[in-house]
């Protein structure tokens, strides 16, 4: 996923706090989420608590995150792959 990629500044693979918080509040996605909103979906992304993202933790969580966001325009995955949120497979 090409957000996770550019977030992972120093590509590690893992999304520590300051990385994830690029992505929630990076102009692309757009999300508009308040700081309350963006801990409680790094708490629920943390599946282990170990305080940082990995890819698996990342990936249901921005899918869900864009359902929300982009349901009413009817897009699905295939167009977020489309506007590059997403690598193609
Ligand atoms: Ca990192
Ligand atoms: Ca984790």
């Amino acid at each position: 996923m090409v957000v996770f990629q550019n977030a992972d500044k120093d590509g590690n693979g893992i999304l520590d706090n300051e990385e994830f918080w690029s992505v929630l509040e990076s102009k692309t996605l757009n999300l508009k989420l308040s700081p309350e909103e963006m801990q409680a979906i790094k708490d629920r992304a943390d599946v282990d608590q170990d305080g940082g993202i990995t890819y698996t933790e990342f990936i249901p969580v921005v899918r869900d995150l864009l359902s929300q966001v982009y349901a009413k325009k009817d897009n699905d995955w295939n167009d977020w792959c489309k506007v590059g949120l997403i690598a193609h497979r």
